[in-house]
């Protein structure tokens, strides 16, 4: 593969000369190049073949202990003017972060080979798509980005066509965490990333571009890039409607994203169109309509077993990349969670004969690498270059207390502040503790490339370009009881709550109304066959005035970071709930 274009033939010089590799190679995501990786890969020991007969075309990678999670106090926005990058962002003037990245990839690809990536966000002739090439040092990379986007010579004529891509530099360096940065300058569509093998550090079509400069270029442009699931409901008379969820991560999106109905549920159908990111445009209609940028799955193995998630067991187990998983004596992965009894002997995700005093087996946050294409609920739509027409769009995230069950917001203006108002327990997808509340707006705390007040100022604005917008839902299925026990079932049977929202999107439903939003009104939620306490729905389904006046407390606190860039709409909001809050108490 070579290039007309002359700012990409330009840039890869350029690198080359910096980084100093042996060897350039270009890649074209070819089953005979993949192929050479993998043989590569296997014969240095990145990847351990696993049991070819039960896991055929399956390899197992274990990334250094010290990098098995996204970065997120490694990772810059650098803007011109800090203010554009917000407090939600770490910031670094472009020069001095140029610079601080140019001195540690100064020679960092002697004695191997530098592989050019180019790849496309989003469908083929899909006018919404994006391209992106991605330089790195890393042949695990080259085989995850190939499973993940549209990766080869289709991507490349599409740069060649527009004339316009992002930019990402990638090199593991030495995976010493003291020089390990992801930088992001989304004001020329670069990024670069050193130090750092592992997923949303090291696959820059991800997170860096189909999010953070992604949701950059959609401000300017009028559209959103979002931490979003994308799926259909198709009813029994064959009629599908669509939604797009946000939860950070590790808070459930490809659970939800491949749902199997329960049993009762004769004749529904959920469809799976993305399980991480989905951009929006606003359609001829007036409608948002989604597309999945991406083309794979790269999801959180521990806790997903045909019990959980039956689709994404049928998915996986061949053609398959496991990060960081245990593995059995006989070479099959493992996880805890999975199916069946744990084996008596176990190699651990570092290597080791597993032994309980070293904590779970897999890392909590190891992951599978897999074509969408392998899902049997991947959708028929999932290809469509105008998108699936989004119908409600559902916010969430663990909260072991206060969230209930589901409510409805009562417009766009309330749906954007109950976004901008989330808050969820921290998981191990990023490095740091676990299971601390933190606000975490519309799933985008690490991952907006810009000013979170900028950020809902464009949500808000959406109003203005259309009255046929999404109705907007919040979701919770991580309530606890006293004894730390889930009180929601979960996962399949989230499909109640599923329908619940079709059913008031269709207008045929009852809902109450609070000072938060519309709750299902008794009995709408349908439970019988889940035998579960009265008491216990009841809870669910509670807004404690006392509890919720503190929550908006918390709000007006973390709203207050952005000063007088927060719009006015989110504090008009914020005191029309604490009043109505107030005047329930005193009632
Ligand atoms: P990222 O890929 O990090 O963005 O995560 P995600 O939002 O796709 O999360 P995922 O669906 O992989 O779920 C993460 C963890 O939450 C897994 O261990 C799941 O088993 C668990 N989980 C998912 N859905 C539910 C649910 O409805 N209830 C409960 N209790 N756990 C769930
Ligand atoms: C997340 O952390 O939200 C992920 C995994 O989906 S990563 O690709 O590492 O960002
Ligand atoms: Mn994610």
């Amino acid at each position: 593969m070579t290039t007309s274009n002359k700012q990409l033939s330009d840039w890869i010089a350029q690198v080359a000369e910096l980084t100093q590799p042996d060897r350039i190679q270009w890649c074209d995501g070819s089953d005979a190049e993949n192929d050479q990786l993998v043989e590569l890969m296997v014969a240095d020991g990145t990847l351990e073949v696993l049991n070819q007969e039960t896991h055929p075309n399956c390899y197992l990678h274990r990334s250094d202990p010290s990098d098995v999670a996204r970065v997120e106090h490694l990772t810059f926005v650098c803007t011109s003017h800090r203010d554009d990058a917000g407090p939600n962002n770490h910031w670094m003037a472009p020069a001095e972060a140029h610079a601080k990245m140019d001195e540690l990839f100064r020679g960092c690809m002697r004695g191997r080979t530098m592989y050019v990536v180019p790849y496309l966000m989003g469908p083929y002739g899909s006018p919404y798509s994006r391209a992106g090439v991605e330089i790195t040092d890393s042949p695990y990379v080259v085989a995850n980005m190939r499973i993940m986007t549209r990766m080869g010579q289709k991507a490349l004529a599409h740069i060649e066509a527009t004339g316009t891509f992002v930019k990402g530099l990638h090199s593991v360096g030495d995976l010493n965490p003291d020089r390990r940065f992801i930088m992001h300058f989304p004001e020329e569509l670069t990024i670069k990333s050193f130090g750092s093998g592992y997923g949303g550090n090291a696959l820059l079509g991800k997170k860096c571009h189909a999010l953070r400069i992604a949701s950059y270029q959609a401000r300017t442009e009028g559209w959103l890039a979002e931490h979003m699931l994308i799926l259909g409901i198709e009813d029994p008379t064959g009629n599908t409607t669509y939604v797009a969820a946000a939860f950070p991560s590790a808070c459930g999106k490809t659970n939800l994203a491949m749902l199997q109905p329960p049993a009762e549920f004769k004749g529904w159908k959920v469809w799976t169109v993305g399980d991480d990111i989905a951009w929006l445009n606003v359609g001829p209609d007036g409608r948002l309509y989604a597309i999945n940028p991406e083309a794979g799955f790269f999801g959180v193995a521990p806790g997903t077993s045909t019990k959980t998630n039956a689709n994404c067991m049928a998915t996986l187990g061949r053609n398959t990349i496991y990060t960081n998983v245990a593995v059995t004596p006989d070479g099959k992965p493992w996880w805890e969670g999975m199916d069946g009894e744990r084996p008596n002997e176990l190699i651990d995700w570092k290597g080791r004969e597993w032994d309980e005093e070293n904590g779970p087996a897999a890392h909590p946050n190891s992951r599978f690498t897999v074509s969408a294409a392998q899902c049997p609920t991947y959708s028929a739509q999932a290809n469509a270059p105008e998108g699936v027409p989004i119908s409600a769009l559902i916010f969430g995230g663990r909260r072991a207390a206060l969230a209930p069950l589901v409510f409805e917001a009562l417009d766009w203006e309330h749906g954007v502040f109950t976004a901008a108002a989330c808050a969820s327990e921290t998981t191990a997808a990023a490095v740091g503790e676990v299971g601390k509340v933190r606000r975490d707006p519309m799933a985008m705390q690490p991952f907006c490339g810009y000013n979170f007040a900028d950020y809902w100022r464009h949500w808000l604005s959406f109003a203005e370009k259309s009255d046929n917008l999404p109705k907007v839902y919040h979701v919770n299925w991580f309530r606890k009881n006293a004894q730390g026990k889930f009180l929601w079932p979960g996962f399949g049977d989230n499909m109640r709550v599923l329908k619940w929202i079709v059913d008031r999107c269709q207008g045929s439903t009852e809902a109450v109304r609070t000072p938060i939003g519309n709750l299902p009104a008794a009995g709408a939620v349908d439970v019988n066959t889940l035998k579960m306490d009265e008491r216990v729905m009841d809870e669910l389904l509670s807004v404690h005035p006392d509890l919720w006046n503190a929550e908006m407390k918390h709000i007006e606190e973390y709203f207050n970071n952005y000063g007088d860039r927060l719009p006015e709409a989110l504090k008009a909001q914020l005191k029309r709930i604490t009043d109505e809050l107030k005047a329930q108490q005193a009632a």
